[in-house]
């Protein structure tokens, strides 16, 4: 009798150990809009292995790619109301709700990875006290590369684009196209191919990655090199879920961060010319851009930046004096 109330104990407490290991041990699940075959993604895929490695398996991430888990639109809220404890999204998308939070959008402000860097630089602590104000805790940051133009004719000058469906993926975006007199319409990246196919659309500006993500040649001829602005990605968690992880988790999850950040730079920075030689040999005429064209869009580009400096107020006035430092 006294043996088997033993083991009866015995068991009792292999039974508890095996619950505690499975309460300590945490998964998260992560929706990222863009496909695995961007940077961005393999960058996240990365940084969920780091955290697993780092805490022996007690926090897991499950990376939802390509809006499969909350579309595009709807991640940061998601994350924002706990229904996710972290994310991807598109950081000047905010532009809408707060224009200091578009300055990485605007146009010619920052046009290489050195002026991408400072700029990230000075927006941080304006994106990260906008955000914690929602709960929200700023992670990493990760640029695309630079934004060019894909057209099916030549673009010589700002009246070429004049009329042209052009596909937009933030407001920012949408003015610059208006101004130059084209006429915008919101398109997710997965959604380009059909856009194009169906006609809804006929240009648009946007990375080399993109362009190679989306088959730009099936639908353009022309990519006409501007480089206009490097516009980011970011990862954000829900400053309460984050709280609540072990001391050890949260150091890991930001180690791994600031280690997915400067990856994510170098990955990017790379991705420039290697996405330009896949345009290239699938058939695209790599462009430089004419001085005409540059001058107009430059010239839109300054007018932009004047609305914006009224508009981002005290915030973005802050972000164009640590930038120009
Ligand atoms: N690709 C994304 C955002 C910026 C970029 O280069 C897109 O086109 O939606």
């Amino acid at each position: 009798m006294r043996l088997l109330n033993k083991a009866i104990h015995a068991g009792a407490i292999i039974g508890a150990l095996g619950l505690a290991t499975a309460a300590q041990a945490a998964s998260w699940d992560m929706p990222t809009p863009y496909s695995d075959k961007i940077f961005h993604t393999a960058n996240i895929i990365e940084f969920a292995k780091d955290v697993e490695t780092a805490t022996g398996g007690a926090m897991m991430i499950k990376v939802h790619s390509a809006g499969s888990l909350f579309k595009h639109p709807e991640i940061k809220n998601a994350v924002r109301g706990g229904q996710v404890p972290i994310g991807e999204f598109f950081l000047s998308r905010l532009s809408n709700e707060n224009a200091a939070l578009g300055a990485d959008s605007q146009p010619f402000l920052a046009t290489n990875y050195e002026e991408a860097a400072k700029l990230w630089a000075a927006q941080k602590p304006v994106v990260s006290k906008l955000l914690e104000e929602q709960g929200l805790m700023v992670l990493f940051s990760v640029p695309w590369p630079g934004q060019s133009l894909y057209s099916k004719k030549p673009i010589n000058s700002v009246a070429d684009l004049k009329g042209l469906k052009f596909r937009a993926y933030n407001a920012t975006l949408e003015t610059f196209a208006k101004m130059a007199g084209a006429a915008p319409t919101q398109v997710e990246s997965p959604d380009i191919p059909q856009a194009f196919a169906t006609g809804r659309v006929e240009a648009m500006i946007t990375s080399p990655s993109t362009g190679v993500s989306s088959k730009a040649w099936d639908f353009v001829s022309q990519f006409t090199d501007i480089q206009a602005w490097l516009p980011k990605n970011i990862v954000v968690v829900n400053t309460k879920a984050f709280r609540k992880l072990d001391k050890n988790v949260q150091d890991a999850i930001v180690a791994a961060a600031a280690k997915a950040e400067k990856r994510g730079w170098e990955m990017s920075r790379k991705e420039t010319d290697d996405k330009v030689e896949t345009l290239k040999s699938n058939g695209m005429a790599i462009v430089n851009p004419s001085a005409e064209l540059m001058g107009g869009l430059k010239a839109i580009g300054a007018e932009m930046l004047n609305d914006w400096k009224a508009s981002s107020g005290a915030e973005g006035a802050a972000i164009l004096k640590a930038y120009a430092h």
